[in-house]
């Protein structure tokens, strides 16, 4: 340790920080410079960490929580007090809800002018705030308890259902000096972060005994069953068994989406239809509409039973009751029932594997066909065709997705062929993760990234491009420009202001790389799309796509049209 504000035999709460993050393998901040972190940033990166930084904590957050899914280890996200802790904080909780692990560490103000309200620069009770909004919140008051403070931070952020942690550091505590001995002794490195749990051995035969007696099995993969990197059991699980899956969003690529049993292509046939459902590292929230209601509607409406692998106990019966819980991680989880599964088990019933087989065929020929059209104006199908074929060319490239109709048409064109390569607005569809998960996946891997942003979308995040050509990451965003909100031909009756859901048209997004130093092109036809898209990963130079997407293309809130009021009464 180098030590340029201290004698050699002491150290400060700067130099503990950063020991302690170095001791437990994490090696990347997220943050943003200002009061009263901007020496911390300095030192940090003086001690060999690699600082990102970002300019606006939203997509520092944003970027923390990627790299927290991406690597099981927590994404670190430091911000200055008040403001910048509030602009952190809501990644911190989107973090939270996607059960992803992160650390909002903030610096705030002196508590004793905080606690007496006496107007202190940029006060504010962080911690306060924080606490409803992440799992576990912590202050430190003296150096000798940052050691501490980051145990319990990373613990809390990768134990059990991971999610959001909130640290809050004082101003004050940073440059807190103590023995250096002392010092190097209250670090922690933790052991077992995120310890194992093994189901229990009734709950996994209960599973394997519905499992067995099942006529049409489905299996739905979540986000979870991303995270928890138990691939090849898994793959193993679905193919032993001869069951149908279905990939929620970011389990895209678990197993290839070209898998034959995938059942993505028919996805309202088999949850209509399914009689025993194995959940696996997803909830029954509103992306599975909560079990119940039309989707789950089928001839097995009153019968159908659900089994759910998940690591958090509370999970089971929050919407309809699960009759087989299987309480654990998922990997000892899958590796008992495939264990309790031994060589002699019989295949999913082939009438059921046939029956959706053959729609499957029948709507990915559809697909092929709308696929094959190249309309005179470009739109989603014709550009996002481009972007399929180049990630079926480059399936290590990771696809960051947000949009109403630019993500829910991603979804189902782009395949997905590797685990861990999609990242999309999760489980509470939230616009402006674009370039704080794309900047973390190109850090993180080194991979190419490819960002499909809708342009409203791209817009909450759009001044990052200016972080991705400073750190020259190899980042592709493609723009899918209709000038507005769902699409751009919305009018205002009254005349005079734009209608809400209108942009600018005929908007220059490709400039705003170019200002950076960046490669700028606009796309009007598949050739160029796909011209420019291939030279992106080809040279890895950071680039913006401006592709020029029919106006009149897309619908209102893509596939959750139901969801808007209006909608949702006349379905009442
Ligand atoms: C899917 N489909 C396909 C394929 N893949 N057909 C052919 N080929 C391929 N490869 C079919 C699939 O069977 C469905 O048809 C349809 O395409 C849509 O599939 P998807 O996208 O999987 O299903 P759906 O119904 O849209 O999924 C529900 C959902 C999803 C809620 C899980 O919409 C979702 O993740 N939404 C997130 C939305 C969001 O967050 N938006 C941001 C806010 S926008 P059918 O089987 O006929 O149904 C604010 O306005
Ligand atoms: P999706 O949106 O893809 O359906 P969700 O975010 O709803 O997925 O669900 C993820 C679930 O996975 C959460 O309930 C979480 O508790 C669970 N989970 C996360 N990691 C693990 C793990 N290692 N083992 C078991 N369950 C996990
Ligand atoms: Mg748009």
């Amino acid at each position: 340790m180098t030590n340029d504000t201290q004698t050699s035999d002491q150290t400060d709460g700067f130099h503990l920080l950063i020991d302690a993050l170095k001791l437990n393998g994490i090696e990347n901040i997220y943050t943003l410079p200002g009061i009263p972190i901007t020496d911390f940033t300095r030192k940090a990166q003086a001690e060999g960490m690699r600082l990102i930084s970002f300019r606006h904590e939203q997509h520092a957050g944003n970027a923390a929580a990627a790299a927290g899914f991406l690597t099981q280890k927590p994404g670190i996200c430091m911000t200055v007090s008040a403001p910048g802790f509030l602009n952190g904080l809501t990644a911190l909780a989107n973090a939270t809800t996607n059960c992803f692990p992160m650390i909002l560490i903030s610096g705030s103000s002196e508590r004793e002018i905080v606690d007496l309200q006496q107007g202190d620069y940029e006060e504010m009770d962080q911690l306060a705030i924080a606490k409803p909004l992440c799992k576990a919140a912590y202050r430190v008051l003296h150096a000798q308890d940052i050691g501490v403070g980051v145990a319990r931070a990373i613990r809390s952020a990768l134990s059990g259902r991971p999610g959001g942690v909130y640290l809050d550091l004082p101003a004050k505590l940073f440059s807190q000096a103590m023995d250096a001995a002392a010092g190097k002794k209250s670090l922690i490195k933790v052991v077992d972060p995120a310890p194992r749990q093994i189901p229990g051995a009734d709950a996994v035969q209960r599973a394997l005994d519905l499992l067995k007696g099942a006529k049409r099995p489905l299996i739905v993969l979540g986000k979870g069953a991303a995270y928890a990197r138990a691939d090849a059991e898994i793959r193993s699980l679905i193919e032993k068994s001869g069951i149908p899956y279905l990939p929620m969003s970011m389990a895209k690529g678990l197993l290839p989406d070209t898998h034959g049993q995938s059942a993505s292509a028919t996805r309202s046939y088999v949850l209509a239809e399914a009689d025993v459902v194995m959940l696996v590292g997803a909830r029954l929230n509103w992306l599975l509409s909560h079990g119940k209601g039309k989707t789950w509607g089928g001839v097995n409406a009153d019968t159908r039973q659900f089994i759910q692998i998940d690591i958090s106990p509370t999970e089971m019966d929050s919407n309809v009751p699960i009759a087989a819980p299987l309480v654990g991680d998922i990997g000892s989880c899958v590796s008992a029932l495939l264990a309790g599964m031994g060589n002699n088990w019989s295949k999913a019933p082939s009438d059921w594997t046939q029956a959706i087989a053959e729609r499957k065929d029948k709507n990915i020929s559809k697909m092929a066909e709308t696929l094959a059209q190249n309309p005179p104006v470009m739109n989603f199908h014709s550009a996002l065709n481009v972007v399929r074929e180049a990630v079926k060319a480059r399936p290590d490239a990771i696809v960051v997705n947000e949009g109403a109709n630019t993500l829910d048409f991603a979804r189902s064109i782009v395949d997905m062929y590797e685990p861990r390569k999609r990242l999309d607005v999760g489980t509470w569809g939230i616009m402006g993760i674009g370039m704080g998960f794309a900047i973390a996946a190109a850090v993180e891997t080194g991979k190419p990234v490819i960002a499909i942003e809708g342009d409203s979308a791209f817009g909450f995040s759009g001044m990052e491009v200016e972080t991705i050509c400073r750190y020259n990451l190899p980042v592709c965003v493609i723009v899918f420009n209709n000038n507005g909100i769902y699409k751009g031909t919305d009018k205002n009756p009254r005349g005079g202001d734009m209608a809400p859901t209108q942009f600018v048209k005929g908007a220059k997004y490709e400039m705003m790389m170019q200002a950076f130093g960046g490669v700028g092109v606009v796309a009007n036809t598949p050739a160029e799309l796909e011209k420019a898209l291939t030279e992106a990963i080809k040279s890895g130079k950071p680039t913006l796509i401006n592709a020029i997407i029919d106006e009149t293309a897309g619908t209102e809130s893509g596939r959750i049209t139901s969801l808007n009021p209006q909608s949702a009464a006349k379905k009442k």
